[in-house]
């Protein structure tokens, strides 16, 4: 197992200095943050974000995420270039030496919150999700009432998408992601990459829009959609914890066991209500999610790829960009090593 830690460019308070520090990261998660939607990934803004981390100490191990065009989720005959794009992406992710790329295939939205600083008894602040709060929010206005999202859209953006979206139910867009891996997948083979799709979050259905990658039997749908070990997850225990049908470390140990995990992400939730959460800190006591059960489903599984604590609670006074402060989540990669150690011996760094 890689520790990696995710970091948002030269612009992040949360420097690769800071990241450096934390005793048992060794690998950075980042990406481009200047490139439009759609677009080619240029190889060579690939390689001075890649000797950029190597130059702090550090290796970058995944890339997460390079955006799916609505246009290929929707189905639209645009996607037939954007798909073009996005296969050079990957190619120029091989040439780099990157070997993981995270994404996502989520309408619209991708992780949604209702509350980004619930203040709990401790005085942390932290990331939660309450399926009543949803509902009321007004999307004919545009994003401005949706946490996290008042710039994304203008309302008439969002009310053309949403249009579009109406002829896309759940079927069309697993048509869909059949289409697009179809396309991708032989690429990221030929050129040495692991796509990793990160489960939805939350695991269902949000303003009508489907969400299908969400419990074991889609996943194992995903998986067949293309048979190939290019073809796996990002596991994210805090997206899927949700449910609490979706058995956590069995998931690991059947997913993993085919070699089809490719990026972990470790994060803990409480589960409140059907659907209500709210995320916490990473150890197991603290939340829903089994975390030493989840590590040593790992360690059985041989898992030798990067993991990365996700969202942090905000502790100790700091402010920024939520769920990606320093101190809550560098004690989680703390935790997580622990674990990791405690069941597997393995003493070296990464
Ligand atoms: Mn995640």
């Amino acid at each position: 197992m890689k520790m990696t830690f995710r970091w948002y460019g030269a612009d992040d308070p949360v420097t690769l200095q800071k990241i450096r520090q934390i005793p048992v990261v060794a690998g950075i998660v980042s990406a481009l943050y200047d490139v439009p939607v759609g677009a080619a990934w240029p190889l060579e803004k690939i390689v001075a974000l890649k000797e950029r981390v190597e130059g702090a100490g550090l290796r970058l191990e995944v890339i997460e995420s390079i955006p799916v065009h609505e246009d290929i989720k929707l189905g639209r005959p645009e996607r037939e270039r954007w798909v073009d794009h996005y296969m050079q992406s990957i190619e120029n992710m091989g040439r780099a030496g990157i070997p993981v790329l995270c994404y996502n295939f989520m309408p619209v939205f991708d992780w949604t919150r209702t509350d980004l600083s619930l203040r709990m008894a401790d005085g942390s602040d932290t990331l939660s999700y309450r399926d009543a709060a949803l509902r009321e929010i007004d999307l004919s206005r545009g994003t401005g009432e949706l946490p996290g999202w008042a710039a994304a859209y203008t309302a008439g953006e969002l009310n053309r998408l949403l249009e579009a979206y109406k002829a896309v139910d759940g079927e069309r867009l697993w048509d869909n992601l059949a289409w697009f891996l179809e396309r991708v997948v032989p690429v990221a083979e030929k050129s040495g990459v692991k796509m990793a799709i990160h489960p939805d979050d939350p695991p269902w259905s949000i303003f009508g829009l489907p969400r299908i990658i969400t419990n074991e039997e889609n996943i194992n749908r995903l998986l067949s959609l293309v048979d190939s070990p290019a073809n796996g997850i990002t596991f994210c225990t805090g997206s899927l914890g949700p449910l609490p049908e979706n058995d956590l470390p069995g998931m690991v140990r059947r997913i993993g066991g085919r070699g089809r995990i490719h990026f972990a992400h470790c994060r803990n939730i409480r589960r409140v209500g059907a659907r209500d959460f709210y995320e916490t800190a990473h150890p197991g006591a603290a939340g829903d999610v089994d975390m030493a059960a989840v590590l040593k489903a790992y360690r059985e599984t041989g898992f030798r790829g990067p993991m990365r604590p996700d969202h942090g609670r905000m502790i100790w006074g700091e402010a920024g960009r939520p769920g990606y402060g320093l101190y809550d989540r560098a004690l989680g990669a703390m935790y997580l090593y622990g674990l990791w150690e405690g069941c597997s011996g393995e003493r070296k760094k990464g």
